[in-house]
């Protein structure tokens, strides 16, 4: 069933879409391509947060000839130093809630995907990229600076050594070369995005989810650990994730032989 919530007309737009377990979010400021007023990030923050407990997977899409032009360059106001630092730490707990929510977040990439729209990109857990997407970070030719924790995630994603070449040279990283270096995981056909992601999300919708939440919280975390940590962390996790009742009952079904069987690519 696909139920639609129309977003307050009082706030700038995102959209969001149910069907079954899945919540479609949606960037809906095509007229600015998606460009992230602080409305609009107050707004999806809030569509973040407020995700009912029914939804085991999100697609975060735009709509539209772009993914999303980044932070709205209309706002960007005469902030001193400190009113620029707290702007930029306004986005931080949006994106945070993002990449560590209750569930994995699968975003669905056409167009641009520039400056804070690569920002918000990085901070979702898989990404879809269709052959029309675009990866630039044009903060270097408007003087300014990443501030939606880009340095911290891109380089996470590509190196450090890419992001400086994006970032000094103003260079724009087609969908192909993207995916080539980690951008983004799936290379689709124009105009598939969205419909791979739905497909992707509908598949991380049937795992357990607490193995869910065990891999968007933990892998980032035990990532950062020492070894050691890292395999205490993942020893814990192992043992909370699979004393779930529902653990128990997919191992028993595939000893019985109703359980799905791994099969070849
Ligand atoms: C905008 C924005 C925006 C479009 N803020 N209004 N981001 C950038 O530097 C990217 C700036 N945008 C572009 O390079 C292009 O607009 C696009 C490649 C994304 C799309 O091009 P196109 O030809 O489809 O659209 P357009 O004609 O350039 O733009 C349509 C309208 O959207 C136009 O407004 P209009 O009133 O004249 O119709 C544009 O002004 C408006 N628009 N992008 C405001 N970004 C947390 S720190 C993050 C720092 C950053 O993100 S820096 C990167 C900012």
């Amino acid at each position: 069933m696909l139920t639609t919530e129309p977003a307050d007309p009082s706030a700038e737009s995102v959209c969001v879409e149910h069907r079954g377990a899945i919540a479609i979010v949606r960037l809906c400021r095509p007229a600015k391509r998606n460009a992230l007023s602080d409305g609009l990030m107050a707004e999806l923050g809030r569509r973040f947060t407020e995700l009912p407990a029914s939804v085991r997977a999100v697609v975060l899409c735009g709509e539209g000839a772009h993914f999303c032009a980044g932070l709205d360059l209309s706002e960007l106001k005469d902030r001193d130093a400190v009113e620029g630092l707290h702007h930029s730490r306004s986005w931080l707990p949006i994106l945070r809630d993002i990449e560590f929510g209750r569930v994995p977040v699968v975003a669905a990439l056409h167009g641009a995907v520039v400056g804070g729209g690569l920002e918000l990109a990085c901070a979702c857990h898989l990404r879809v990229a269709d052959e029309t997407a675009f990866f630039a970070l044009p903060e270097g030719s408007r003087g300014i600076f990443v501030g939606g924790g880009g340095s911290v995630r891109v380089p996470k994603l590509i190196g450090v050594h890419r992001m400086m070449d994006m970032m000094l040279t103003g260079r724009v990283v087609p969908a192909a070369e993207g995916v080539a270096i980690g951008m983004a995981q799936y290379l689709v056909p124009p105009g598939e995005a969205l419909n791979k992601a739905i497909a992707l999300a509908e598949r991380i919708a049937e795992n357990a989810p607490m193995t869910n939440y065990a891999l968007i919280h933990g892998l980032p975390r035990i990532a950062e650990q020492s070894a050691d940590h890292g395999l205490f962390t993942e020893a814990l996790l192992a043992g909370i994730v699979q004393s779930a009742p529902e653990a128990k009952e997919r191992v028993r079904a595939f000893l019985a032989g109703t359980g799905p069987k791994v099969r070849p690519a």
